[in-house]
């Protein structure tokens, strides 16, 4: 690596002068300054080269950044705020290069320091902001929106640990800390001059000015520093680059350090770390919560910031009249997370800028607009009253008064119904009280939608049916949707030009486009062609698992995946007893018809989340077993993929022939990973859950593998659920429990999996996995004989990558944008 100098010393003197055809930023240059004027010394490593490169890629993207602002700043049009606690934005590189159409660009250039850019983009560490699908969702819109050239800025918060590293040892989870800002991170740019500072803890006051105009101070307050940390969002090829800003917390010198004696550094320090305490950390709960102060702290700390960030900017181009407010504002709330806004924007119009009630909130009913990602109970928020009149006083008596003027709404719809009161209350009163969240957000916001069709449905219909009752015209669905830039045209770089040649590029914008694939079915040179890229996709894929689980894949065999986080929802444990099934038929000399497959499972599990700890044991200890006998691996194989993250989901979706979309009906809100792997050419086993039914709809149910209850079936088989009987009942479900109670896969382990055992047997199962084994098994049967005819397999994947376009997040935003944002 030390020639990189002289590398970088002779471009710099091939070019002594700039000129129009070759300036001095443009890549090749700007990557041999940087190397030359701030790596400083001759040896240096490959994160030293990637900073470089991300450096001098940054540069690029500068000047239309600045553009961008200053074309938004300009116009009177609509700014929209994306308010989200989680981005998983995975890397930046490749995509950056893609969107600004410099991959070959690249490419050559890093051939002359003798490196390529395949090895460049491995060295970055994966920006993990985020948990699973709610937090990838809000990354590839974020995308979508810079490639529909909307003005949307992305708000949230820099964690200085995100999604935890997951290890595997002896088959267990074991967590060890994300530093992935540990190499510094060359993206972002700290803009000091827009902090901003949040208030804490102290106590409200009431002062009355003038007879009868009461005015509210909260005092006393301990106050925290937002730094925002600005990273550029380039649009695909289109010179728009918006903004993801993210909030850091340092501590405000100003008035907690003059708190301290002098001389009293140590002190002094701690309240640093309290401060930054705020921002440190990613809370590692996928669809649950846990009820953390912290949490609350955080929630709070990016609202207030990002509302504050808002209106300043509204107030240095409008002064305080907000009547236009509203007009040129709008908050998305990505889940009930950032739903503290709601009171937040109120105590400031209210308390800061001197507006009325009424006033306040008309512009903060008129700005809000809340998605919700799931109809679990586990994951609904609800705050406890006492423990956030502490901590934000002035907030809570905001949401008090809100609940009370919404109450007055409710007993005018109802009158004399005490009961729909208590249950439409944003209170929850019984014991301590606790603030429902979701609640507050519906109650504030102008639009309210879930995530795909049957998830809006059972929301307007359960959940929030009450809410629906009273505002029917708030609720709309926007079936979810991921970026075809990252999930095809990135990742899958061979297929995405085998399109291409066909379709031309244009559906790299235009996913609907895609459906031009149905006019090859029957040409046999493509369909060839594309059997191919999927094999060396699957080659490409059969190395990262050896190199990350030691376990040596086929591409000649059926890969069949289930990646995402690990829950009982998802029932990651059907897919496993489906697996102990063919392995029993294996070892019974059963073969026939059984289509040689290798299954591979990754996720990771909420620290605090036994079950799901213990069913990743399972999936190790079973693979264990089926691996190490030769008698099986000719049939089966199986493997547990440490640490699933964006970048992994990078090579694995390309070399996917089986999408495994199996959760129980009714509880999946959307899914992504199942829009990824249809657009990448698998085919989806799934049920008739969150968007699986619209991807069923686009392909058709003969080129999907449909199994199990539907989420009515799902209810009504609760009633009287039985599963001992069906057990009895089913000879193949019946094989595997007994074989996982003999503890054939525990033999030196006794008693581990007894938990997981016995869930299935209970009556009481909420996942209902006994009721759908048969089905699932039957379905994977058809998988087999469909595989075993590769000719109609082949052709089935090219109609569901055909099908795939709708769900582009382009789509999504195109619907977000003209029926919610710009709505009015
Ligand atoms: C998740 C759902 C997924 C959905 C994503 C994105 C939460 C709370 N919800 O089904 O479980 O695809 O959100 O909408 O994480």
């Amino acid at each position: 690596s030390n020639n990189h100098m002289n590398v970088a010393a002779e471009i710099l003197a091939d070019h002594p002068n700039c000129s129009l055809s070759e300036p001095c930023d443009g890549l090749s240059i700007s990557l041999a300054r940087h190397i030359h004027y701030e790596l400083c010394r001759d040896e240096h490593d490959k994160h030293e080269l990637f900073n470089a490169l991300a450096l001098s890629v940054k540069e690029q993207m500068l000047e239309n950044w600045r553009q961008t602002r200053l074309k938004d700043n300009q116009y009177p049009q609509k700014q929209i705020a994306y308010l989200s606690l989680e981005f998983l934005m995975g890397r930046a590189l490749g995509n950056a290069l893609l969107s600004l159409d410099m991959t070959e660009e690249a490419q050559k250039i890093l051939t002359e320091y003798s490196t390529n850019l395949e090895d460049m983009e491995q060295v970055e560490h994966d920006a993990g902001l985020g948990n699973g699908g709610l937090g990838r969702l809000a990354a590839c819109f974020l995308d979508s929106c810079a490639s529909l050239d909307l003005p949307v800025t992305g708000y949230g918060i820099r964690y200085q640990y995100g999604m935890f590293v997951q290890k595997i040892i002896d088959g267990y989870q074991v967590e060890r800390p994300d530093r992935w800002l540990r190499n510094g991170n060359p993206w972002e740019v700290r803009i000091s001059n827009h902090s901003v500072s949040v208030p804490f803890y102290g106590h409200t006051e009431t002062h009355v000015n003038k007879p009868g105009n009461r005015h509210h101070v909260w005092v006393n307050t301990q106050n925290v520093l937002a730094i925002p940390y600005d990273m550029p969002i380039p649009g695909f090829k289109n010179k728009r680059i918006n903004t993801l800003r993210l909030w850091k917390a340092e501590a405000n010198d100003e008035f907690d350090l003059s708190e301290f004696n002098e001389g009293d550094y140590t002190e002094a320090v701690a309240t640093k770390n309290l401060a930054e305490q705020i921002t440190m950390v990613l809370y590692p709960n996928d669809a649950s919560v846990n009820g953390k102060e912290l949490r609350l702290k955080q929630q709070y700390f990016l609202s207030s910031a990002s509302l504050q960030d808002l209106l300043a900017r509204y107030v240095r181009k409008f002064g305080k009249d907000f009547s236009q407010f509203s007009t040129y504002n709008v908050m998305q709330l990505n889940d009930t997370h950032p739903s503290i806004a709601v009171p937040e924007l109120m105590r400031l119009l209210l308390d800061q800028y001197g507006l009325g009630w009424d006033e306040a909130w008309k512009i903060t009913t008129q700005c809000m607009a809340y998605t919700n990602h799931t109809l679990l109970p586990e994951a609904l928020e609800r705050w406890s009253v006492p423990m956030m009149k502490n901590m934000l006083p002035r907030i809570v008596e905001i949401i008090l008064e809100i609940n009370a003027r919404f109450l007055e709404v409710v007993a005018h719809k109802w009158p004399e119904d005490i009961q729909k009161l208590t249950e439409m209350s944003i209170i929850e009163e019984g014991g301590e009280q606790h603030i429902r969240m979701a609640y507050l957000a519906i109650v504030a916001s102008f639009s309210v939608n879930g995530v795909a069709g049957l998830h809006t449905q059972l929301l307007k219909e359960g959940l929030f049916n009450n809410f629906y009752q009273l505002w029917p015209n708030k609720f709309n669905n926007k079936t979810n949707g991921v970026t075809p830039r990252r999930w095809l045209a990135f990742c899958n770089p061979k297929l995405a030009s085998l399109i291409s040649r066909q379709l031309g590029d244009k559906w790299i914008n235009d996913l609907s486009l895609l459906t031009g694939l149905n006019a090859f079915i029957n040409d046999k040179a493509f369909v060839k062609d594309w059997a191919q890229i999927k094999y060396e996709n699957k080659q490409a894929l059969t190395k990262f698992v050896k190199q990350q689980c030691g376990v040596e894949f086929d591409p000649k065999m059926m890969f069949d995946v289930q990646v995402k986080r690990i829950h009982e929802y998802k029932r990651q444990l059907l897919n496993i007893l489906h697996v102990i099934h063919l392995y029993r038929r294996i070892l019974n000399g059963d073969t026939q018809n059984i289509a040689p497959r290798c299954v591979l499972i990754g996720g990771k599990a909420a620290p605090g989340y036994a079950m799901a700890k213990q069913i990743i044991k399972l999936a190790n200890n079973v693979a264990h077993m089926i691996n190490s006998d030769p008698k099986v691996t000719p049939y089966l194989r199986m493997a547990f993929l440490p640490n699933y993250n964006v970048s992994a989901m990078e090579k694995i979706c390309p070399g996917t022939d089986l999408s495994e979309q199996i959760s129980t009906a009714g509880k999946e809100a959307s899914g992504t990973g199942n829009m990824k792997f249809m657009m990448n050419g698998a085919l989806t086993i799934g049920t008739l859950d969150g968007a699986n039914i619209e991807m069923l709809e686009e392909v058709g149910k003969e080129n999907f593998f449909l199994f199990g209850l539907d989420a009515s079936q799902v209810s009504q088989t609760r009633i009287n659920y039985n599963p001992q009987q069906i057990i009895e009942q089913s000879k193949a479900l019946s094989g595997v429990m007994n074989m996982l109670k003999s503890g054939h896969f525990n033999l030196e382990e006794p008693g581990i999996f007894d938990h997981i055992i016995n869930s299935i047997v209970d009556p009481h199962d909420q996942w209902m996995t006994a009721a759908d084994f048969d089905s699932y098994c039957l379905t994977q049967d058809l998988v087999a004989k469909t595989y075993l005819d590769q000719d109609s397999w082949q052709q089935m994947s090219i109609k569901n990558t055909a099908a795939s376009g709708r769900f582009s997040s382009d789509n999504t935003i195109a619907g977000y944008r003209d029926e919610i944002w710009m709505k009015k």
